[in-house]
């Protein structure tokens, strides 16, 4: 047995362990400043260094070392004579990264931070069940959803991981949790283990849904595929699967679960014997009641819910695969009910920025792949479409030509604008679209706005769903929701205060 196999607890020997930690983003600084903590000797690359980052790292006892990480790792002296045991990625980094074939060639084994977040997880009392939620899309809705179910029920509860806490942080939080919901990227996904004394065993976990996406990191869909469903490996008690997606259902099926562990469906129609749906507008459980056979119990309705906002079909999907999770976890359906009630919708995610002159204005940056543009476009009529970014190599002409029949207009953001401007030529050559080739980026939503405004017409929708990455001219999906939110303020109040230019036009 090799140290690192002993390695399954806080309260392991993890004294002089040398450690290379790959990056300083949030991950990066928590592994850092956890294995210091452990007395592991702890080496941090990284290409950049945020200048509070790299004090601290000074304070906690952990080394740093800025270098070319596209350059050959031999060159960087400081790593080779570290000799790491053991080195701990950031989840950005691609798999063929010239450190991790480094790695790979010296057989130094390689971690990332969920698999090391895990190993520690007994660090204050009791450990926390884990509960695992990935998927293309509504991953962060759907955390957020099954914590504030199993909040409400009085568990203490942590939603971490992809939604921007690292899961280390979650792990050495001094109160403790009975419960961690963990968002999952498929980036973290692949760097996990499915078997041995690093592979996660989770309470319950879901697939919510799969679409092509990062496929210029993982190199395939079948390879992106294949790292979300490690999300099912171990799980003790509820995988649950969409209904309306067989990809979820297949990877619950030939997954290696633990003995007694149920496949939970989850979707828009009338539910099976084990499932979650809807039956005359209600909202039903069909899974965690002993009259499955016979009856369904009710979470709530889609009145309700549409009068919560909460009424667009993937928000309702969501909803039912949260009520899975927690209702997996013995919260009760009035429980469940109560806490939909207050529940609210992060910003950016089909946000009313501003309604004028018969015209909504609506931020959905959020939508930062095809699959979940599709979503959106799909709840309304008539759209004026923002569109465009780094498309990560995915193909965007199918979903232009599901919508180009209620699309107003379409405006083109970003930079991979070739792909849009032949999907267009080719799916809706009479539509009006145009393109914003500013190169400065605080111009770029000011003139997109405007042009949207001249195109839009009474009861329209000017929706940005981008269905693209925001990094070739943001800094985020937030940056440039705020940005478009900013600009529509400042057209709606500004030369639009007569209402004439955003008025219809006839
Ligand atoms: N870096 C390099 N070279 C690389 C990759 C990264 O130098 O090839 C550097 C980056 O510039 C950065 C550092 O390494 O300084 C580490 O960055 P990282 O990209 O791994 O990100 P973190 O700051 O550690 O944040 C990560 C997740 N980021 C990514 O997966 C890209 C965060 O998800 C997550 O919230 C956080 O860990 C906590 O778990 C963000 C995200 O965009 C929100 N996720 C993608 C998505 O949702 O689509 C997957």
């Amino acid at each position: 047995m090799s140290r690192l196999d002993e390695l399954t607890s806080w309260h392991a020997d993890w004294q002089g362990l040398r450690v290379a930690v790959l990056g300083l983003g949030v991950t990066g600084f928590a592994a850092a400043d956890t294995l210091a903590e452990l007395g592991a000797d702890v080496l941090v690359v990284a290409g950049s260094a945020p200048e509070d980052r790299a004090r601290l790292l000074g304070v906690i006892g952990a080394r740093l070392v800025q270098a070319d990480l596209a350059a050959d790792p031999v060159a960087i002296g400081d790593l080779v004579e570290h000799r790491p045991e053991l080195l701990i990625v950031s989840p950005g980094f691609h798999p063929d990264h010239p450190l991790l074939l480094w790695a790979a060639r010296n057989e130094i084994p390689v971690w990332g931070d969920i698999e090391l977040a895990w190993r520690l997880r007994d660090k204050v009392g009791t450990p926390a069940e884990w509960i695992l939620v990935t998927g293309t899309n509504g991953k962060t809705t759907t955390v957020q959803l099954t914590a504030t179910m199993l909040a409400a029920a009085g568990l203490r509860v942590a939603p971490c991981g992809n939604i921007g806490v690292p899961v280390l942080d979650a792990v050495r939080d001094p109160q403790g949790w009975d419960v961690l919901v963990v968002e999952l990227s498929s980036y973290q996904l692949h760097h996990l283990p499915r078997t041995g004394p690093g592979a996660l065993v989770p309470w319950a976990s879901v697939c919510l849904n799969i679409a092509d996406d990062h496929l210029d990191w993982h190199g395939s869909a079948e390879a992106y595929r294949d790292a979300k469903a490690t999300v099912y490996a171990n799980t003790r008690v509820a995988c649950v699967y969409n209904k309306a997606d067989a990809a979820t259902m297949r990877m619950v099926e030939e997954a290696e679960v633990q003995d007694g562990a149920r496949a939970i469906g989850f979707g828009l129609g009338v539910p099976g014997p084990s499932d979650f749906g809807i039956v005359d507008g209600i909202l039903c459980d069909r899974a965690f009641h002993e009259d499955r056979f016979e009856t369904a119990v009710e979470i709530s309705t889609v009145a309700e819910l549409r009068a919560h906002g909460l009424g667009a079909h993937h928000l309702i999907a969501d909803i039912l695969a949260a009520a899975a999770l927690a209702r997996s976890f013995g919260v009760l359906p009035a429980v469940i009910h109560d806490a939909l009630e207050g529940f609210r919708l992060d910003a950016h995610r089909i946000e009313i920025v501003a309604e004028a002159a018969g015209i909504r204005w609506i931020d959905d940056s959020k939508a930062t792949n095809p699959h979940a543009a599709d979503a959106s476009l799909a709840a309304f009529e008539s759209v004026v479409w923002l569109v465009g970014g780094l498309l990560k190599g995915v193909d965007i002409d199918q979903l232009v030509a599901g919508h180009v029949a209620h699309l107003r207009g379409a405006i083109i953001i970003g930079t991979d604008r070739e792909a849009l401007r032949e999907a267009f030529r080719r799916h809706a050559p009479r539509l009006r679209v145009f393109e914003i080739t500013t190169q400065d980026t605080g111009q770029v939503m000011p003139d997109a706005v405007r042009l949207a405004a001249e195109v839009a017409e009474l009861g329209d929708v000017v929706l940005l769903a981008p269905a693209a990455a925001s990094m070739d001219q943001f800094t985020d999906y937030a940056q440039r929701g705020r940005l478009f939110a900013e600009a529509v303020r400042d057209y709606l109040g500004g030369e639009a205060g007569d209402e004439s230019a955003s008025a219809p036009r006839a």
